[in-house]
């Protein structure tokens, strides 16, 4: 068996054969259709961390490890972090955890990414199961707001090849450009946006009554308080012409529609009131439980698997994280000294933090910071299993190659577990298997999870009395301040800050810059310079700087979401300077 799965953090979850060293996609996986993305072709070429560190000698794994426990033993339980990023989207990358929470370490809670967006999602569906794919290729009619998806979902664009498309995103994507229509509108106003399409939807009388009588709760309310909005005062803020939000309509109207929904909503404090009101709108039209039908946000992968890694006594919320608070930081898989909100924030306080300790993949911000550097084993050296938010896949990530390079995380754990006397853990296979146990199906050779086996939702709701709960209320707290808005999203080369990182700021014409300028970017939390590009897919009221790019988050609020403890990454405004020569 040479076939395994993608593990990086992406909605796709492509299944890849390892063949004569190479990797290459699996052209029966409905997914995946025989390509990889170029963040996976170029992954056996990224250069790897090849030895241990420590205060910046090479040193050997049996030294690293050691010095890692005696600091475990020198320093206060409580005065320790366990910070686990999404370099590897694996199961069994959970193993320290078992380590870490025996130890008595704080861990982290919240998101980095989706998590505002779920708590809305969560709200009013009790669970968010993401869409099954045949259930995306029975819809004639695909919405697709907030999510890139030729950049980071790409093996969906065959998918959505003759489908009518609507494409609600203030950038004018590769998607945006094929779409029957295109909702150019101000960043942040998604929330205004699902309240002006259910306010139509009122107008016109073109409820699904069945299903809103059937499933769900509080249409009355949700009816007031949409009532509540002038139409004037939304259209206004959703900066769209309304004969472009009337044609959206009527094409949705009484057509198989799905919505694929992605973070680019939801960056922001109310972000799990923009998710929350999408659904209502959906729900509104009937459009759950229903072939070809239903809103596809990022899932619970995890949705009905056996839990069996413990989640620490106490946790923090990871996008505010102090380090400096800690004698001994444990980051595993990520990369906070340019993923995180407010880097200047978070680089004095590593800095702070007395011992820091990296266990990853590769050279980056954060491992030139630590004192012990820890390298990983791949993807291919180690057993796994990982679920997809994207879609109901499961896949399989057996061991398919040695190296002398690294350790992996179950190593690790069970080598710190004997240096403590705690019990080590299972072998891989068993704690895979114990972790799957029944909550999986095959079909056409593949693995899915048997929670999705129905169309989601088709038997109710997660929520307590199985029924949707419509919105009645939001709570905002809007950034007021000058500039353009920022967009930080997404680029094809790069995931997040692995491989082929971006170091531009993108800028439309009406700026007064010259593409190759210097500029500075000002935000109330930072500064950074970049690289001017101009481009013509931006509003005039935006620029754009993607994830991964360096210094980007210079620029970012170390706030958390109203809802969700997620980070807020676009609750900000943007000025630019200029940079002398
Ligand atoms: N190639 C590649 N693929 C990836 C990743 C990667 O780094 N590179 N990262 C992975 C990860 S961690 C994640 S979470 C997913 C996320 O993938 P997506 O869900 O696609 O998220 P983003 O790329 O952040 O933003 C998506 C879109 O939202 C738009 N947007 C920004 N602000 C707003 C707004 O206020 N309203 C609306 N309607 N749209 C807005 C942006 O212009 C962008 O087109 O992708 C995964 N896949
Ligand atoms: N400005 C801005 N900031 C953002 C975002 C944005 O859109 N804009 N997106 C946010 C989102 S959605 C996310 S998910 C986060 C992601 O932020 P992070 O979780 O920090 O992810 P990466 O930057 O991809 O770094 C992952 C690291 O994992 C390591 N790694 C890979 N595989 C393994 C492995 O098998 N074992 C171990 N131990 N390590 C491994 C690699 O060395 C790599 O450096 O960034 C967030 N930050
Ligand atoms: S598209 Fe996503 S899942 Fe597929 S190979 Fe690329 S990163 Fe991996
Ligand atoms: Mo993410």
């Amino acid at each position: 068996m040479n076939k395994t799965t993608c593990p990086l953090d992406c909605y796709d979850a492509c299944s890849v054969l390892f063949e004569e060293g190479k990797l290459k996609g699996d052209k029966a996986h409905p997914v995946t259709g025989g390509y990889l993305c170029p963040n996976l072709n170029h992954y056996l070429s990224e250069p790897r961390i090849l030895k241990p560190r420590f205060k910046g000698e090479e040193i050997s794994m049996e030294k690293a490890v050691t010095i890692l426990s005696e600091m475990l033993h020198e320093v206060q339980d409580l005065k320790t972090l366990y910070f686990k990023g999404q370099g590897n989207f694996g199961t069994l990358q959970n193993t320290t955890a078992h380590f870490f929470s025996q130890y008595g370490a704080d861990f982290t809670k919240g998101s980095l990414c989706d998590g505002a967006g779920e708590a809305g999602v969560v709200e009013g569906r009790g669970e968010s199961l993401s869409l099954p794919y045949e259930q995306i290729a029975k819809s004639n009619i695909v919405v697709v707001w907030g999510r890139n998806i030729s950049v980071s979902n790409s093996h969906f664009m065959d998918l959505l090849k003759d489908k009518i498309l609507i494409v609600i995103d203030p950038v004018k994507t590769q998607l945006a450009k094929k779409a029957a229509v295109h909702l150019q509108l101000k960043p942040r106003e998604d929330l205004f946006l699902a309240i002006l399409m259910a306010r139509f939807v009122y107008i016109e009388q073109i409820e699904d009554y069945d299903f809103i009588d059937n499933f769900t709760n509080d249409f009355d309310y949700f009816v007031e308080f949409i009532r509540s909005f002038p139409v004037k005062e939304l259209s206004e803020r959703v900066g769209v012409a309304l004969e472009d939000v009337l044609t959206a309509l009527m094409l949705m109207e009484k057509e198989k529609v799905t919505f694929l929904v992605g973070v680019g909503v939801q960056k922001y404090a109310h972000g799990s009131s923009v998710l929350r009101a999408i659904d209502s709108f959906a729900a509104m039209l009937g459009f759950f439980g229903k072939e070809g039908c239903g809103v596809s946000y990022l899932g619970n992968s995890g949705l009905g698997f056996k839990d069996i890694f413990p989640k620490g006594r106490k946790q923090v919320p990871k996008a505010t994280v102090d380090f400096a608070k800690y004698d001994l930081a444990f980051i595993q898989g990520s990369n906070p000294a340019n993923q995180l909100p407010n880097t200047a924030k978070v680089i004095d306080a590593l800095i702070k933090c007395k011992f820091s300790v990296y266990f990853g993949l590769y050279e980056n911000e954060t491992s030139r910071l630590a004192d012990l550097v820890i390298p990983a084993k791949n993807f291919l050296e180690k057993e796994d299993i990982r679920f997809s938010y994207g879609t109901d896949f499961i896949g399989r990530m057996p061991k398919l190659a040695e190296s002398d390079i690294g350790i992996s995380e179950k190593e690790l754990t069970d080598r710190l577990c004997e240096a403590f006397g705690y019990e080590t853990l299972p072998p891989e296979k068993q704690m895979i298997e114990e972790i799957v146990g029944n909550n999986v199906y095959e079909k056409d050779g593949y693995l899915r999870n048997r929670e999705y086996q129905q169309i989601p939702y088709s038997d109710g709701f997660y929520t307590d009395d199985e029924k949707f709960q419509f919105m009645d209320d939001y709570d905002d707290e809007m950034c007021e301040g000058e500039g353009f808005f920022l967009i930080t999203c997404k680029q094809k080369h790069s995931l997040n800050s692995q491989f082929k990182r971006d170091e531009h700021i993108y800028l439309s014409q009406v700026c007064g810059f010259e593409e190759g300028a210097l500029v500075r970017a000002v935000s109330p939390y930072g500064a950074a310079e970049f690289k001017v590009r101009i481009c013509e897919d931006l509003r005039d009221d935006c620029v754009m700087i993607y994830s991964g790019t360096p210094g980007v988050n210079y620029l970012t609020p170390d706030q958390l979401s109203l809802e969700g403890d997620s980070a807020i990454y676009q609750e900000t405004r943007v000025v630019l300077e200029v940079v002398d020569a």
